[in-house]
């Protein structure tokens, strides 16, 4: 039997790393992109998966589209497109924030999702069959601090996800938002925090992060339903996390 192809975005670590283990384990053959070639060459050893590997940033959208459309014939047909690559950068207020730090999580966190999806969505509509998980976040749900455009960005995979269901409808092309809050054990807080290890260390000291691989088993359920089953979105929070409610500024002199 032909295997199922996925393709995973930012699978040298975290999340996409996880993922791809996952899937290797459903027996599923993976076309892994990271920008960095040797830790994909690790992954690819530790799968019992054939792997087709493509090192590119996904914001370099030339080479991106040219490596994948030089991919070989055996990963030719997509069945699960998983955006995962994104970044958070920085905690700072709008008003003091780098501006090309809202530019990079723009350009990676909306602008590369799309620019994959739009490469690979036409076959699937034509094959009439695929699923896309994109991965957004609670940042795009709920407002915090610090949070300005990283969760706008993510508002954006969510609303984007929605629409690409209402284009999708009257085909069997199925499209799922996964929405993780606090995640530990990944380099998410170790980018934005710039390798700041105390920084990174005071947000999951005393609690009980989510894992990669607590999502890497909703992915599992999610490309696991049958397909006229579709996740439109889910999320996921620790036990440890909760929305709790909006801010009020009280001036010292309040009675
Ligand atoms: C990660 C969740 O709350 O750190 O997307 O922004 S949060």
């Amino acid at each position: 039997m032909k295997l199922r192809t996925a393709l995973i975005t930012g699978a040298s670590a975290g999340l996409g790393r996880a993922a791809a283990v996952a899937l290797s384990s459903l027996g599923y053959r993976l076309i892994l992109v990271a920008r960095r070639e040797e830790k994909l060459r690790e992954l690819e050893q530790a799968l019992d998966t054939p792997c087709h590997l493509l090192a590119c940033d996904v914001t370099d959208y030339e080479n991106l589209a040219r490596k994948l459309s030089t991919r070989p014939e055996d990963f030719y047909d997509i069945d699960v497109l998983i955006n995962n690559a994104g970044l958070a950068l920085g905690l700072a207020t709008a008003d003091k924030v780098e501006w090309q730090d809202w530019q990079t999580m723009i350009e990676t966190n909306c602008l590369a999702l799309a620019f994959l999806t739009r490469q690979v969505l036409p076959a699937m509509v034509e094959r009439n069959h695929g699923l896309i998980i994109n991965l957004g976040s609670t940042a795009g749900n709920y407002a915090y601090k610090g949070g300005n455009v990283y969760g706008a960005s993510k508002a954006f995979v969510d609303h984007f996800s929605m629409n690409l269901r209402a284009d999708l409808i009257g085909t069997k092309v199925r499209v799922t938002n996964l929405v993780p809050g606090l995640i530990g054990e990944t380099e998410f807080s170790k980018v934005r925090f710039q390798g700041d290890m105390d920084a990174v260390d005071a947000v999951y000291a005393n609690c009980e992060a989510l894992t990669p691989q607590d999502i890497a088993n909703t992915i599992e359920w999610v490309v696991s339903q049958p397909q006229h089953v579709n996740i439109n979105r889910l999320e996921i929070m620790p036990t440890c996390q909760a929305p709790a409610g909006l801010a009020v500024h009280k001036t010292s002199d309040t009675p």
